[in-house]
Formats: structure tokens, sequence, C-alpha cells
């Protein structure tokens, strides 16, 4: 009843509607409307009562809880549920354990904290309170286990898009699985799965944004490499704009890798925006390291470089350093 209350008041934004009003639209008692305002100001919203008049909605906070993000929210199975927590270890173990036990498809677990945020290979991720995008998308493709390395491709598209359109800032994408803002990592993707032989069971994708953070506060070793959508900006940028468009345009995307089974469109935003081709990298997987030119990605989304001898060569995975 709390986000029919919210969403009354957003259709009347900056308009007084009466108590009664409201009691009478959605058939509860005026106190329980009240208590519901009550609630919505605890969380952060503005809102004006005047006694006579009623209740007028001045300014919505950014926050990034269900009833936050469903009312603005168009999108069929992406997002249908989002659990909102304050803090928690990291929200890919959480949606991990909530996808192993029967979460459906397109579920998000989103925090406004993480303890143990966590990076490829064991690495940390530094996900401070309330000033970044930490969440975790719950899938369950019928894909083959080798391709779920795509779905970072998906993601990493619907980020640097998100970012491009919410803020003008031109985000880069790093290949696989960095977004970059003036030559730093902004955003950073985690894909883990489950799988079988040949099915997966569920795939997590994990999207981790820097986006009002203040990184000044960000450890020494990071803080040369990091940096946050605000930063690049100039100002404060509502986190729930770019989950919004990130969710619709990873829906979109994705629901497009799945149908069509291909990964072009997909492929086509990653090498528009990327840092990488043309460009010489360094590849570090785990048994060797190459110097090489990035000179394309693969309709699978995999990175074609020449190494030094000149031959092309697929990779399907790895640290890539520009
Ligand atoms: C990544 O790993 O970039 C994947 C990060 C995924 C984070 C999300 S947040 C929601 C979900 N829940 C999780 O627990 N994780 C996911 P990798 O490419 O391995 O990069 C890790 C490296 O990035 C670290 O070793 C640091 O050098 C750097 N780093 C750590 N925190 C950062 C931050 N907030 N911003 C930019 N760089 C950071």
């Amino acid at each position: 009843m709390k986000k029919e209350v919210l969403e009354t008041l957003k259709h009347n934004k900056g308009r007084f509607i009466s108590g009664e009003e409201l009691s009478n639209r959605l058939g509860v008692t005026r106190t329980a409307v009240w208590k519901h305002i009550h609630q919505l100001k605890e969380e952060g919203y503005r809102i004006e009562s005047v006694s006579k008049k009623g209740y007028k909605l001045l300014e919505e906070p950014d926050i990034l809880n269900e009833n936050a993000l469903q009312l603005d929210l168009d999108t069929k199975i992406i997002g249908k549920r989002i659990i909102h927590l304050n803090t928690i270890d990291s929200t890919n173990t959480m949606a991990k354990k909530i996808a192993a036990e029967d979460g459906e498809e397109g579920t998000i677990v989103i925090a406004e904290e993480q303890t143990e945020g966590r990076g490829r290979l064991g690495r940390k991720w530094v996900s401070p309170k309330g000033t970044g995008i930490w969440m975790s998308l719950i899938l369950k493709p019928s894909i083959e286990p080798t391709e779920a390395a795509k779905i970072t491709q998906i993601a990493a598209a619907a980020v640097a898009l998100a970012i491009r359109k919410v803020t003008g800032c031109e985000a880069g994408i790093k290949w696989p699985n960095d977004i970059i803002l003036e030559r730093k990592k902004v955003c950073g993707i985690l894909t883990e799965m489950s799988a079988e032989l040949n099915c997966v069971n569920y795939v997590i994708v994990g999207i981790g944004i820097n986006v009002n953070g203040d990184m000044e506060a960000f450890p020494e070793d990071i803080k040369k490499t990091a940096t946050s959508v605000k930063a690049s900006a100039g100002k404060t940028v509502s986190r729930k704009a770019i989950v919004l468009y990130i969710l619709r345009e990873f829906e979109r995307l994705y629901l497009d890798f799945i149908q069509s089974k291909s990964l072009q469109k997909s492929v086509e935003i990653c090498k528009k925006y990327s840092v990488t081709l043309g460009n010489p990298v360094k590849i570090i997987n785990r048994d060797r390291q190459i110097v090489a030119e990035a000179v394309d990605l693969t309709e699978e989304g995999e990175l074609v470089i020449r190494n030094q001898k000149g031959e092309l060569e697929k990779i399907i995975s790895g640290e890539v350093s520009v």
C-alpha cells in the first residue's frame, strides 16, 4: 500500500492531495494513509503536510529500494523482484544463495554497502555506503556454460550506454569487464555461474559503479586507477536514474541475445565504445603474458589480438592492461 500512496503522490507531484482523497482512492483509512506518509518521510521523501490541504510531494530521495525503482521500471523480467539491503557481505554471494534456492530469473540484489565486495580472482571491490551502485542480477539462461562470458559483454554495453545517457560523459569499455571514464575505472563487472557439464543452472552478473563516491577516501592503491561518475560529470548524479537505464538496456540486449542466439547488438556497442581496440595491450593469463595489439571483437565477444609475430589470436578471458 505504501507503493500506491507513493504512486499517487508522484502523479500529483508539486500539488496537494488531501488525506481524504487518498484514503478514498486507495480504499484505506486516513490513519493508514498518515502512517505510510510517515514511513515515506523517514525514507527521505520530502512531503509537505498542511492541515485541510493534505500532502504534497516535493522531492524524492536517491534510494534504490523496490518501491522507488519499480514505479519507474518498465521491464518484463529484469527487476521484477528487487531485494534492497543496507549492508551485506557481497550482493553476488547473496544472489547465488537466492538463485540456488529457486530464485526467479530477473531478481536483483542491491545494497547500499558491501563489506566484502569481490572482484575477479578473489580480489576486493571497495563498496562504501550510499555512494555507489552495488547490484547483482540473477539470470537463468538456457545456454552452454562456455557462453556465460558473453553476458559480461551485455552488461558492459548496458552500463556504458546508461552512464552516457544519464550524464553525457563519454564512458568507454575496457574489455572484458571494466567501464572507464577519463582513463580510470568507474565500474567493474563480475559474472559468476553455477553449471553442470552441458547446462547452466544460473548466472549472476555483479555490477559495481562508483557514482557519487569521494575518491579521496578510497585506499591509496585504488585511488590512482579509479574514478566516480560524479568526478567526471562535475555534479552529484542520480543512482536511481543509472540503475533504471541499466536494467532497461540490459533486458533489451539480453532478450535479444537469448531469442536471436546472437550477441551482435551488444558487440556493436562494445566495439563502438571500446577503449581497448586499436591499442597495445598486455594480456595476463594464469600461465602466460602476451604483449600485443587489440584489433577486434568477434561476434562471440572475444578479443582478437595481433601478437608480436603478426599472427591473429582470439582471447576468451583475461586481464588486459592498456
Ligand atoms: C571487477 O573485478 O572489476 C569486478 C567488480 C565487481 C563488483 C560488483 S559490486 C556488486 C557485485 N558484488 C560483488 O561482490 N562484486 C560485484 P576485477 O577486474 O578483478 O577488478 C578488481 C580490481 O579493481 C581491484 O583489485 C582493485 O584494483 C580495483 N577496485 C576495487 N574496488 C574498486 C572500485 N570501487 N572502483 C574502481 N576500482 C576498484
